[in-house]
């Protein structure tokens, strides 16, 4: 009988057994040289003995963020810091490697497998690419190099996870030959591999991936978010964070109800929205504020919906006299008044708006919940309370014609927010309302992966709308387009950064928009 057989894996739900075997068929050599903590494992591995339920086996588990993107800004690693806690939480030793700020990836990941000997090495993807077009940016090559560059000086088994894996976790894998991922939230999930890894548990893992699975996974989804420990930002350095970046973040729901046609989000964080406990986030808030961070990001897809759950946090932050800046994103629909008044007291600087068109029909197409009237009450409410406003929008989506375009020109000269981020084409992904629609104009053929980027733009603008958006920048210095790198660039970051300008940069825009006040096209 040979150490998988020999192994106890028939208490195992059917999923994770088969995992566990083909996961141990190709690591039990790593498992067994592994360092101490796996000790009663590797003597189950070796000596034939039925692991006992307890005590549980620990492991040491290296987490690196891959992430070196720094466009708009080098973003504080969330998704680590609360893995990293939730795995701490569990017992076991981590060690955090944040490739953002390291001089060089092959030294720093070398350094870290020889001080802490993982056992496991997980990699987090936030981004697959920079979702810009025309100049669009893979880091798909940065990510396969460092896996490989692991797989050099460890044999540690690789997994992976992140928003950007979640994706498509599949092609992923296979593509970064890693040994496993898990797809959605992975505080549970992962928690659970490793228990199963070392024997100690047998329970269904949500939304792990395996090499060359052919069915896809739904992503792991938590219900009580306030069973998770606040993020551990201990092995990360925040305040490098804050100095170059220009804030920290925080998370107060996850998951998204809305169906907009190329949206991830509901794919990523799932469409049932949970909410974490207002006091548990102003206690993180005031943890970075402890930390020297005075500004924050708020990353909940719509801090504003529900409308109740953004006052309750609003009210919290306010009666810990928490000072700290931030900003979110919100949804115009569910922002009224009294909410706006409760933001700007608890210390928000500025909202952003997924508006994407100022067209009815556009955003009718793009399965929007609201009209272009909703799009200048909310700028208005928000700018009579004092807050900044940025517009994202998406030219060139399904339905857009010149004249649509015109119209989203008129809205964001007539409501004049702080600053306009538009992007040009929709980044098509796996499973969204985009990539049927695309399929069945024939953008892409049914087999297409989508790990290369594809750009899905409207047929009736395609051979203009780089054109007339470059156009409207020229007249708005307060519009930033960064496919086309106007007014985005690493020089301006590290200028406005250096002479200690904090939060989003959009929201300095102002500056741009009072010193050049917009020229006025004459059909405008
Ligand atoms: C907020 C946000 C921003 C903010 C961030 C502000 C800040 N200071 O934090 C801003 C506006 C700056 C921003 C910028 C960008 N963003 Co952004 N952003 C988001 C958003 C909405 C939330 C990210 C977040 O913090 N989530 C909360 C944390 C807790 O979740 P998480 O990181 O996903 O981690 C969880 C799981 O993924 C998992 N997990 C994570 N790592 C691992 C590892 C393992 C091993 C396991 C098992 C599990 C696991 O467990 C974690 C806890 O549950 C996501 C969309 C989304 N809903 O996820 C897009 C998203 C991450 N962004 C995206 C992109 C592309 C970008 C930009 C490149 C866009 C651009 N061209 O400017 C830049 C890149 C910035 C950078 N330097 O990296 C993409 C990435 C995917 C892709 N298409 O490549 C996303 C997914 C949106 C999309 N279009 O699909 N972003
Ligand atoms: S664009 Fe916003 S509202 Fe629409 S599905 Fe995505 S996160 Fe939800």
């Amino acid at each position: 009988m040979g150490a998988l057989e020999r192994f106890k894996v028939q208490g195992l739900s059917v999923a994770s057994r088969k995992f566990i075997e083909s996961f141990l068929s190709q690591k039990t050599k790593s498992l067994l040289t592994a360092g101490p903590s796996c000790a009663i494992f590797r003597e189950n591995l070796r000596g034939g003995v039925t692991p006992p339920p307890r005590p549980f086996i620990f492991m040491r588990v290296l987490l690196i963020s891959p992430n070196i993107e720094t466009l708009p800004d080098p973003v504080a690693p969330l998704g680590v810091a609360f893995l990293s806690a939730a795995l701490k939480s569990a017992g076991h030793e981590v060690h955090c490697l944040d490739l953002c700020f390291a001089e060089e990836f092959g030294t720093a990941v070398g350094k870290s497998v020889s001080d802490f000997s993982p056992e496991i090495i997980a990699l987090s993807l936030r981004n697959i690419d920079n979702v810009a077009y025309p100049k669009s940016v893979s880091y798909l090559p940065f990510y396969k190099g460092v896996v490989e560059c692991c797989r050099h000086v460890s044999a540690a088994p690789i997994f992976l996870g992140g928003s950007g894996f979640t994706l498509m976790p599949g092609p992923i894998l296979n593509l970064l030959q890693a040994d496993a991922g898990i797809a959605g939230e992975g505080e549970e999930a992962f928690s659970r591999v490793l228990a199963a890894i070392a024997g100690n548990s047998s329970s269904p893992i949500e939304g792990l991936v395996r090499k060359d699975q052919e069915h896809s996974v739904a992503p792991a989804c938590i219900q009580n978010l306030d069973s998770l420990p606040s993020p551990d930002w201990d092995g990360l350095d925040l305040g490098q964070y804050f100095r170059r970046g220009g804030m920290g973040n925080l998370q107060t729901r996850r998951g998204c109800p809305f169906s907009c046609v190329y949206c991830t989000y509901p794919l990523i964080e799932g469409k049932a929205v949970r909410l974490r406990s207002a006091q548990k986030v102003a206690a993180e808030a005031e943890f970075l504020v402890q930390k020297g961070i005075e500004n924050a990001f708020i990353v909940d897809n719509i801090f504003n919906f529900p409308e109740t759950h953004a006052r309750e946090v609003c009210q919290a932050f306010i009666e810990r006299k928490i000072a700290l800046r931030w900003s979110c994103y919100v949804h115009p629909t569910y922002f009224s008044r009294p909410l706006a008044e409760d933001m700007k007291r608890a210390g928000c600087t500025g909202i952003e708006l997924g508006t994407d068109s100022g067209s009815p029909a556009v955003l009718v197409k793009l399965g929007k919940n609201f009209t272009p009237e909703d799009i200048r009450r909310a700028t208005r409410i928000a700018q009579e309370e004092g807050l900044e406003v940025c517009h994202s929008l998406a030219l060139g989506a399904p339905g857009e014609t010149e004249e649509t375009l015109e119209e989203t020109f008129r809205l964001m000269e007539q409501i004049s927010p702080t600053a306009v981020i538009a992007m040009v084409g929709l980044r098509i992904f796996p499973g969204t309302g985009l990539a049927y629609l695309a399929e069945a104009e024939g953008i892409i053929p049914s087999s297409s992966t989508l790990l290369d980027p594809v750009f899905y733009i409207s047929p009736a603008v395609k051979d203009r709308v780089v054109e007339m958006a470059k156009r409207r920048a020229a007249l708005h210095p307060n519009w930033i387009l960064p496919g086309l790198s106007i007014n985005v660039s690493l020089r301006i970051q590290s200028k406005l950064r250096k002479i200690g300008v904090k939060g989003p940069l959009w929201e300095h825009m102002k500056i741009m928009r009072e010193r050049r006040p917009a020229k006025r096209e004459p059909h405008a």
